[in-house]
């Protein structure tokens, strides 16, 4: 009885989440298969994109809800996004879902960022946490 009443509960709380989602234009999310955060690697280094909610598409490619993924490599803050994304970011507009990067020894950070045809940020921005690894 103790666990239906829980997942009556679960279900009530879920309800307003739902429509929160529902209000915005996608419910897309980026991540970083690996490395894993904290990860200790050596170069060159595989980096696995993730995407969900979403689909890949190559660059020039204009499909509703898909766009391509961007590596930002080191950087210091996040390009604007309210414009095409630059040469701050590694573009892969085959729609690749994966990358071989050649880094220094020492700590390093990774974020990826969903474009679209354009190489323009989605809204709301689909952005990646970032992880920081470390090359031997
Ligand atoms: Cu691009």
């Amino acid at each position: 009885m103790r666990i239906f009443r829980r997942l009556i509960i679960g279900v009530v709380l879920l309800i307003p989440l739902n429509s929160v989602w529902a209000g915005s234009e996608h419910k897309a999310s980026v991540y970083i298969i690996s490395p894993q955060e904290g990860a200790t690697v050596s170069s060159p280094v595989t980096v696995r994109f993730g995407l969900r909610g979403m689909g890949v598409a190559p660059a020039g490619v204009e499909r509703k809800n898909t766009g391509h993924h961007h590596l930002l490599i080191d950087a210091a803050q996040l390009p604007p996004l309210d414009q095409p994304l630059g040469s701050a970011a590694k573009h892969f507009g085959g729609g690749q879902t994966e990358t071989e990067i050649e880094l220094t020894p020492g700590k390093h950070t990774l974020q990826l960022i969903l474009g679209d045809h354009n190489h323009q940020p989605h809204n709301p921005p689909v952005i990646s946490e970032p992880i920081t690894i470390t090359v031997e």
